[in-house]
């Protein structure tokens, strides 16, 4: 019998020997390789380890997990820095259940990635019958995906692959899910003929043009605002039309807003920057340019006491669905951010006429106010150390290495750090995003690190840490640069709560105090530190990117400085009723 052998070797064999065949195996790691995408983002396990190992054999960069969630978080952090869809292989029904979240909050926050996951074979599923790990794992993931696809056949497995790529990355970006039965991996077929069913997928993401009608009109608006705003969403980070966007805000000499993920799209000390005066400018303006944000909770659904003065949107979107989903829009520009920003520059040209001077001058006015007062707010020195006076040497260290990439997530911790760390370059903050989700740390962390090659720092609530911790390990195994500082003030929230029964058991929010977070990342090889003051926080900082190691720093912070949700007070369910 022939041997079973990749493509690549099969075409060494001389023709008259029996045909060359090729393996399940092969075929998907073949049509990924074919498609450019070279790392994986897994956790191996039946039926999949061996689909790891072959990967790792021919050439692919494959990093390893402790757990599929944060496997899915990196691949989805991957495809969002690269705009290639990131790779997450898992085993079935659990660990494929572990994965889902990830890929569910890749699908909310438009970022594409796939979620391959190894399955049982559909009779045994369908009728029930109790297989290892059994899971209708394609009907679970179908909700949670922007599409989800299932290989039945070897000969089927290129046009798979190119379907999962071309769905994740078209349009509105998503998370894939592609199901692979056990037995697909083993069917075999002549290699001559599973190349020839391999797929590349040309032009995945195809520019989509805005309509002129629909630029006009927006122009028109633009130039009829009385107080204009430009509001730059992750969108426009993601479309990678850096130069564009810089241009339009430019010319156009509208003050603009970054959300948090956007940041550093045009580097935060611009002085067109109304970040200092966020809340004063949504309430005040009267036409807003949205550029790839969506009008969510993040933005009080574009309506209330946020929104106060009444508003005229334009929105710039791919996605057509987007348009009208919660209050209405005044001018649709729906295509891609490339394509309809310079459709938009080209339609004001060189003359537009500059906003209202009174505009201009209030929004400055307020800005200068805030950051006074902000300054004055981080210029003090207490003991303990709060989340001020901590953030206010990472804005230091951001400022003086502006290519590192942020990470951050926790309640206060995220808040704080969002607004006092400037950012100076596109898609270097990653966060929790839309969903507000606990447990992207470490996963986005070894994403950033892998694509980038470059420094990251981790900006962690000692409750958020703990979603994705044991992550530390695999953070050592690769020696990746990521340096953790994690913002302990023994709780979520803070550590001062109380059992009001006065029992054994603490109060729900309170962790073990004084705990010794630096520990955990010397068990590995990693260096850590344990610090309650700026100056050795400094110190540590420096150090740990001077180093370019794994390295934790446990940062000391008042346990009694954190408010409850940080600054989402109002969404907790007893504040919301107190209040009415
Ligand atoms: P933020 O949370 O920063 O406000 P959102 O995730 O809410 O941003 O919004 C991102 C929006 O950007 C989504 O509505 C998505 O459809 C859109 N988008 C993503 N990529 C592109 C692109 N290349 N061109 C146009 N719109 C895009
Ligand atoms: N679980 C998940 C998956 N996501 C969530 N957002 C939460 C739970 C609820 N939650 C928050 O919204 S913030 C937070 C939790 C548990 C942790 C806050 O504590 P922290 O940060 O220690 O991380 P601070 O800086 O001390 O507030």
């Amino acid at each position: 019998m022939a041997a079973v052998i990749g493509q690549i070797e099969a075409e060494s064999v001389p023709e008259t020997e029996a045909p060359s065949m090729t393996d399940g195996f092969h075929l998907v790691i073949d049509a990924f390789k074919l498609n450019g995408i070279d790392t994986i983002y897994g956790l191996p396990g039946i039926p999949v380890t061996d689909l790891a190992r072959l990967a790792q054999a021919r050439g692919m960069r494959v990093i390893s997990f402790r757990h599929e969630q944060n496997a899915g978080n990196a691949a989805a952090i991957a495809g969002y820095l690269t705009q290639k869809p990131g790779l997450c292989l898992t085993v079935s029904a659990p660990g494929f259940l572990n994965g889902l979240t990830a890929l569910a909050n890749a699908t909310t926050n438009c970022f594409p990635m796939i979620l391959v996951s190894g399955s049982s074979e559909r009779e045994i599923v369908d009728l029930q019958q109790g297989d290892y790990e059994e899971m209708d794992q394609l009907n679970i993931a179908r909700p949670h995906a922007k599409a989800a696809y299932r290989v039945l056949h070897a000969e089927d497995i290129g046009i798979g692959v190119a379907r999962a790529i071309r769905a994740a990355v078209s349009g509105r970006p998503g998370g894939v899910y592609l199901d692979l039965p056990a037995k697909l991996l083993a069917q075999t077929m002549t290699a001559e003929a599973g190349r020839r069913s391999l797929v590349r997928v040309v032009d995945a993401a195809p520019r989509q043009l805005p309509s002129p009608e629909s630029v006009e009109r927006a122009i028109d608006l633009l130039k009829s605002a009385k107080r204009p705003l430009i509001l730059l969403g992750k969108g426009a980070a993601y479309a990678r039309a850096d130069a564009e966007i810089r241009a339009l805000v430019e010319r156009s000499g509208i003050p603009y807003l970054p959300m948090s993920m956007a940041k550093g799209l045009l580097p935060d000390d611009h002085p067109q920057s109304a970040s200092a005066a966020r809340s004063f400018v949504l309430a005040e303006s009267d036409v807003v340019l949205l550029i790839g944000a969506r009008l969510n909770w993040l933005l009080s659904h574009g309506k209330g006491k946020t929104w106060g003065a009444p508003k005229r949107f334009i929105q710039v979107d791919i996605s057509p669905t987007e348009i009208d989903s919660n209050v209405a829009i005044a001018a649709p520009v729906v295509g891609d951010i490339g394509s309809c920003v310079s459709a938009l520059l080209e339609g004001i040209g060189a003359s537009f006429p500059r906003p209202d001077a009174a505009w201009l001058q209030a929004v400055g006015e307020r800005k200068s106010k805030n950051l006074e007062k902000m300054a004055a707010t981080l210029a003090k020195d207490p003991v303990p150390m709060n989340f001020h006076s901590a953030l206010r040497v990472l804005r230091d260290v951001v400022k003086a290495n502006p290519s590192v990439t942020v990470v951050n997530e926790g309640a206060n911790t995220l808040d704080y750090a969002r607004s006092i760390i400037d950012m100076y370059e596109p898609r270097k903050r990653l966060d929790c995003g839309t969903w507000g989700i606990m447990g992207i740390g470490m996963g986005f962390a070894i994403g950033a690190a892998v694509e980038t090659g470059k420094q990251v720092i981790a900006i962690e609530g000692d409750s958020a840490f703990g979603f994705s911790g044991m992550e530390v390990e695999t953070i050592c195994r690769y020696r990746l640069p990521v340096c953790i500082v994690v913002f302990n003030n023994n709780g979520v929230y803070r550590g001062t709560d109380k059992n009001p029964c006065g029992g054994e058991d603490v109060a729900p929010t309170v962790f073990v105090k004084g705990a010794r977070y630096d520990k955990l990342i010397e068990a590995f090889g990693g260096k850590g530190y344990h610090v309650s003051t700026p100056a050795e926080l400094e110190r540590a900082l420096r150090e740990a990117i001077a180093l370019g190691e794994p390295v934790l720093i446990n940062a000391v912070i008042d346990e009694a400085a954190g408010t409850e949700s940080g600054r989402l007070t109002n969404l907790n369910p007893q504040s919301a009723a107190n209040k009415k």
